[in-house]
C-alpha cells in the first residue's frame, strides 16, 4: 500500500526516498499549521488533518491509506530558538540570509535543526504521548481538537486517531550562506565544518535531522 508523505516541499520528497523503499508519493496537502510552541503536536495535528483529506480524496479498496507528515524547524539557541516552530513564515518574510545575519550578530551562533514525522493511518497503535502545552493555545484553535475527539468518524475506539512521532535532531551553527544543494536554510546550517548545502543530498541524509527521523521511521514501518 503507498504512503503519502504530506509536503509542499519537493526537496523533503527527494530526502524520504533513499529510506522508504515503499511506495511512497507525495501528498502535496498543505494542512493548516497549528501555532504551537512544539513541532510535536503541529505535527500531530497535520497528521490527522492530512489523513482525513487523503480518505475524503480517495479510499484505496476500502483502505485508508497511512500517511506521514513532516514538519522541521531551525532553533537557533542564543536566539530563544527562534524561528523553531515558525522557520516556514520566517522564511518567506525576513528570509534565511536574515536569519542568519540576526543570528550572527547577536553573536548567538549554537543552532539545531530539529525535525518530526508525525504517522498516521486510520489503525488503533500504540501512538506517542503527543505534548501540547494547553497553557500557550489558551483562546487559540482548541475547537479543532474538540471536534476531532467528539466526530465518531474521524475517531478508532478510545479515543482520536493516534499519531506516532519520530524525532530527529541535528546540531550545528549558523554562518555566512555557503553551497548551491538542498533547500531552506541548509547554506546557512554549518555541521562539522560543512553547510548542509555543500553537501550531498546522501551525506545530507546521513548527519541531519531528517534523515535521523527518517531512518527511526523506516525501522518501525517496516515491521508494519
Ligand atoms: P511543508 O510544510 O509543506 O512540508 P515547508 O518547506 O514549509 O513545507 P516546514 O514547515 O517543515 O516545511 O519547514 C520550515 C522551514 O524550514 C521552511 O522554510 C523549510 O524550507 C525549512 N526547512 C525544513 N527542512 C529543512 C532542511 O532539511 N534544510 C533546510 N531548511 C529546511
Amino acid at each position: 500500500m503507498s504512503l503519502r508523505y504530506v509536503t509542499t516541499n519537493e526537496g523533503k520528497i527527494a530526502e524520504a526516498l533513499e529510506y522508504l523503499d515503499a511506495d511512497v508519493v507525495q501528498f502535496d496537502y498543505d494542512y493548516a499549521e497549528i501555532q504551537a510552541p512544539e513541532l510535536e503536536s503541529i505535527a500531530a495535528h497535520g497528521a490527522r488533518a492530512a489523513f482525513r483529506a487523503a480518505r475524503r480524496s480517495d479510499t484505496v479498496d476500502g483502505t485508508d491509506t497511512p500517511v506521514v507528515v513532516d514538519d522541521a524547524g531551525l532553533f537557533v539557541e542564543g536566539l530563544d530558538g527562534f524561528p523553531g516552530p515558525y522557520s516556514s513564515y520566517v522564511d518567506d518574510t525576513l528570509g534565511v540570509e536574515r536569519v542568519g545575519e540576526l543570528a550572527r550578530e547577536a553573536d548567538a551562533t549554537r543552532a539545531q535543526f530539529r525535525c518530526v514525522l508525525a504517522y498516521c493511518d486510520g489503525d488503533g497503535f500504540e501512538a506517542t504521548p503527543e505534548p501540547v502545552d494547553r497553557e500557550a493555545r489558551r483562546g487559540q484553535d482548541l475547537s479543532a481538537d474538540t471536534r476531532d475527539a467528539a466526530t465518531t468518524d474521524d475517531t478508532v475506539a478510545g479515543g482520536e486517531l493516534p499519531v506516532k512521532l519520530f524525532v530527529g535532531s541535528v546540531p550545528g551553527r549558523i554562518v555566512e550562506p555557503r553551497g548551491d544543494g538542498g533547500f531552506g536554510y541548509d547554506p546557512i546550517f554549518e555541521h562539522d565544518g560543512t553547510t548542509l548545502a555543500e553537501m550531498s543530498p546522501t551525506e545530507k541524509n546521513a548527519i541531519s535531522h531528517r534523515g535521523r527521523a527518517l531512518a527511526k521511521f523506516a525501522d518501525w514501518y517496516a515491521g508494519r
